[in-house]
């Protein structure tokens, strides 16, 4: 396959680009930088300074023998984005270009504006590079499991049927975001549900909940190979927060009540469901939909699992329970279905204590690159 990762520098978008590029697919790398100028502006660079994106295909290269072609710019700039796709003509575009922080959107009316114009746009300058040049072209869409919010049913993958008053017809889950990031993200899906409903296009959107881990296969190789591992409040999820926050014996912030859960996956289980989704590609006028998750935690469960690993490889784990910065419910039912990836062929690699143990042994080795000022700023939804 011929794969566009548009986002490739980032933190899923690099080791996404090693690994088809390991199993032999062409890939084109794209990116404009915003996550690493973004952090160094806000003083919470990546644990570990990555060399850029040339570098890296340099680097890859060498280990692996297979050329990675580079593009910087942005996107939301449509001759650009097209010129690539004219050149390129891929079989697959992998879409992670997106301003991925929920913190970061709540920051002020200026980065507000631009979470709305960087995502919204980024992705209608997809729908239509692929419509006037690759129009059988697979669009693979990271979305969130943060589109559906926190309802008191189940969360069904993607699609509910609906009985009312006698009929019935099937429609997108209802979606309540709780933060502006996240609801970027609804709307993607209905731009894309739109234009696949008028041009048939064919789409995977990822409903992914957050990501943990810094170790795959193909970074495993050079370190220098590493993904962009964000601690801090704005870029940082909440696992590998509480990982480098143990190694700096900085109390644990759990946010509330900390009864808050979400559905969590291994970085190494992002590779494999996008992989997995890029060879089994959706149908033409089809908008396929997984939750892309493998197991379900409450904050509280991953404070005690970082603090049990942590103390019993000598560090001192606290926890603080602070004020929550966010609005979001901090008791609530939670019961999503993640079938569809195990279907197409996951197979998962669950949380287990060595899993945490092998991150606090990569994170203690750049322990000297931890920020404290950088793990909480108090960036408020109020
Ligand atoms: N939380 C804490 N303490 C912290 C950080 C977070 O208690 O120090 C809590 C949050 O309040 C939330 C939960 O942990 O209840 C998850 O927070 P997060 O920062 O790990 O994740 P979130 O902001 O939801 O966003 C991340 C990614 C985003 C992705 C999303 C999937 O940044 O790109 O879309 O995870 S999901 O959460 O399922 O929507």
């Amino acid at each position: 396959m011929k794969v566009l990762v548009l986002g490739a520098d980032g933190y899923l978008g690099w080791p996404t680009t090693m690994y088809f590029s390991g199993k032999g697919h062409d890939v084109v790398a794209v990116d404009n930088y915003f996550r690493r100028t973004e952090a160094h502006a806000l003083e919470c660079e990546a644990l570990v300074p990555n060399p850029d994106l040339e570098e890296r295909a340099a680097l890859w290269e060498k280990v692996s023998g297979n050329t990675i072609q580079v593009y910087i710019g942005d996107i939301t700039d449509y001759g650009f984005l097209r010129n690539i796709f004219e050149t390129v003509q891929p079989d697959a575009v992998i879409h992670y270009a997106e301003q991925p922080s929920a913190p970061y959107s709540m920051m002020d009316r200026d980065r507000a504006a631009f979470t709305v114009h960087n995502n919204l746009i980024g992705t209608l300058n997809i729908v239509y590079a692929v419509k006037e040049v690759s129009p059988e072209c697979h669009i693979i869409k990271l979305g969130t499991m943060g589109e559906y919010g926190t309802p008191d049913i189940d969360i069904e993958e993607g699609w509910i049927d609906i009985e009312h008053k006698g009929r019935k017809d099937t429609f997108l889950f209802p979606r309540q975001a709780s933060s502006l990031y996240h609801t970027t993200k609804i709307q993607d899906t209905d731009l894309l549900w739109f234009y696949i409903r008028t041009w048939g296009l064919r789409v995977t959107d990822l409903m992914q909940g957050p990501v943990y881990g810094l170790s795959t296969e193909e970074a495993d190789r050079d370190l220098r190979l590493m993904p962009h591992f964000s601690y801090d409040e704005i870029f940082g999820t909440v696992l590998n927060r509480f990982v480098v926050q143990a190694v700096a014996e900085y109390p644990l912030t759990v946010y509330g009540k900390g009864n808050q859960t979400r559905g969590y996956l291994n970085l190494k289980d992002t590779m494999q469901c996008v992989y997995l989704s890029a060879t089994q590609p959706a149908n033409r006028g089809e908008l396929r939909i997984f939750n892309q998750v493998t197991e379900t935690f409450s904050v509280n469960e991953l404070a005690q699992k970082v603090k049990k690993v942590g103390n019993g490889l000598g560090y001192d784990v606290q926890l603080n329970n602070i004020d929550n910065p966010r609005i979001e419910k901090e008791d609530h039912y939670y019961n999503p279905v993640y079938t569809g990836l195990l279907e197409l062929g996951l197979e998962p690699h669950y949380l287990t204590d060595d899993v945490i143990g092998s991150m606090f042994s990569i994170v203690d080795t750049y322990k000297d690159n931890i920020k404290r000022d950088a793990i909480f700023k108090g960036v408020s939804w109020k």
